[in-house]
């Protein structure tokens, strides 16, 4: 975009100091992605989440701010004191939570995520380049028909099966259009139109396994539960039958694929969306694994039809074959290996350390 800046200052006249802004920071990808941003070195992380963050997580922010990503004032504010360059929205109620409020899901999925984006481009206008806006999306934007579909489909691709079933994934895959719109055709027809405020970039996350914290609140959950509950010596009952299978990744691979993605060459770039993956275990291949590394481990199954009706309108497995040629994606382990090299030693500490 052309260099049509205003001064970047706040308005008591000082310079407004550069800023990547991560929403959702609390959560799970979120403390992922301040470790590796701090790691390489950014010191200039301004998160926000609902709720105040860790103290370690804090000291390796800038600022962090307890606040929704629904209020305006806090986004005035935020435009105000900084020039944001990159946005990680990671901020979303998930596919489990989502359905016991879908209304108040949708106002923080759609309605937070269009704040953000006019955010981004107010910022992009204000300083005179393009902010760059990383959404991560996830599978709930499918909505495999049944389960002989299901199996017989396969890896599916990113413009196949999207009739999600629950309303976070509506809200993410009407949140993958969005960012599309503000990055291609934001105020089309508007005289004074800025062309290119946005460099949009969506990853669509499959489940993900971290060793540091649990998940809440999503569907997926049943995976990384397992693995904590028998760490914990805790008995776990199962919310999905042993045949349900989906594709899942550790939370390291998800954190490098999207910093991958963000890095890459715009020019390469052929789609806003990528779907990525790394290996897709039955949730019994799951429980064998489980006991193997912990023998006494009580897993049982009890599967709760509702929660399992969801897990099966996600597809077995996901083609991330636009990403390895896009952006060089590739996953690098398979379950066995990554569940006893990357996620059994870090369970193992947590629990016993
Ligand atoms: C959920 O289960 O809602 C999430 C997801 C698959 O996006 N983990």
């Amino acid at each position: 975009m052309n260099d049509t800046s205003l001064t970047p200052t706040t308005p008591t006249g000082h310079r407004r100091s550069s800023a990547v802004l991560i929403t959702g920071a609390g959560g799970e990808v979120g403390h992922g992605l301040i470790d590796a941003l701090h790691a390489q070195g950014r010191e200039e992380i301004v998160a926000i989440d609902i709720r105040e963050l860790e103290p370690a997580m804090r000291d390796k922010c800038r600022e962090t701010f307890v606040g929704d990503i629904c209020d305006p004032l806090l986004l005035g504010r935020l435009l105000a004191m900084y020039e944001i360059t990159e946005i990680y929205h990671l901020a979303a109620l998930l596919s489990t939570r989502a359905e016991y409020a879908p209304e108040s899901a949708h106002e923080v999925n759609v309605g937070g995520t269009l704040n953000l984006l006019r955010l981004a481009s107010e910022q992009a206008r204000s300083h005179g380049r393009k902010v760059k806006f990383i959404y991560p999306s996830s599978i709930a934007v499918y909505g495999m028909p049944d389960l002989d579909t299901k199996a017989k489909a396969g890896a599916v691709t990113e413009d196949e099966y999207l009739n999600p079933t629950t309303m976070y994934g509506c809200n993410k895959l009407y949140g993958e259009h969005l960012g599309r719109y503000y990055a291609r055709h934001y105020r089309q027809l508007a005289q004074d139109r800025i062309p290119d405020v946005l460099d949009f970039r969506c990853v669509r996350y499959p489940g993900l396994i971290s060793p540091h914290t649990v998940p809440s609140g999503g569907t997926s959950d049943f995976g990384p539960e397992m693995i904590h509950a028998a760490a914990a010596g805790k008995p776990y009952k199962c919310f999905v039958r042993e045949s349900a299978r989906i594709p899942f990744m550790t939370m390291g691979e998800a954190i490098e694929a999207t910093l991958a993605l963000g890095a890459a060459d715009a020019k390469r770039l052929t789609r806003c969306v990528y779907n990525i993956g790394a290996f897709s275990p039955t949730a019994g291949e799951f429980a064998d694994a489980v006991r193997e590394a912990f023998p006494g481990a009580d897993i049982s199954f009890k599967p709760d039809v509702q929660r399992q009706a969801i897990v099966d309108s996600w597809p077995e497995e996901v083609d991330w074959s636009a990403a390895t040629r896009d952006w060089d994606y590739k996953p690098g382990k398979g379950f066995k290996q990554a569940f006893e090299e990357d996620l059994l030693p870090p369970i193992r500490a947590r629990y016993t350390g």
